[in-house]
């Protein structure tokens, strides 16, 4: 009994101390999981791009809605990257897991600059949120460069 206790404790303390991998259930969901992030933050980085490139028409509520959106998504692919999902795809370059340390950094000039988006597209200036846009695309591109496979 007492063995059995000591078990489901030390499962448990595992359980609250297990790195981010462990909230997939399997590397292909941790695979979907952050490319199901990018999708999303794609789409809706797009919309703003087409209204900043002149293909759409300016609409603020609408550029505000998806920089938001963006702003969310950039926070979430990361932990999608788990070491079991190295081979997995082939988008994703290895230099993510042989350079962890500037990988990391590519996220972060994202996740920093992807706030400024969101802050940009409430000021309902056009011109504001083209240079916002184009430091989030910026971000974007250095570490598809860097990390994806073209
Ligand atoms: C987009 C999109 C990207 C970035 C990148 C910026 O709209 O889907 O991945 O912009 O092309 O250079």
């Amino acid at each position: 009994m007492k063995v059995v206790a000591t078990l489901a404790l030390a499962a448990a303390a595992f359980t609250l101390a297990a790195p981010a991998s462990a909230q997939f259930a399997k590397p292909e969901d941790a695979v979907k999981y952050r490319q199901s992030a990018m999708f999303i933050m794609g789409q809706n980085f797009g919309r703003i791009g087409a209204m900043v490139n002149g293909k759409a028409p300016y609409d603020p509520a609408a550029a505000a809605t998806s920089a938001e959106i963006v702003a969310e998504m950039a926070k979430l692919p990361w932990p999608g990257f788990t070491a079991n999902t190295d081979k997995l795809s082939q988008k994703a370059k290895s230099e993510i897991w042989v350079d962890a340390a500037k990988f990391k950094e590519a996220s972060e000039r994202l996740q920093n600059a992807a706030p400024k988006l969101a802050t940009a597209a409430k000021t309902n200036n056009l011109d504001t949120l083209k240079t916002a846009f184009q430091e989030t695309a910026g971000a974007c591109k250095n570490c598809h460069d860097n990390f994806r496979n073209q």
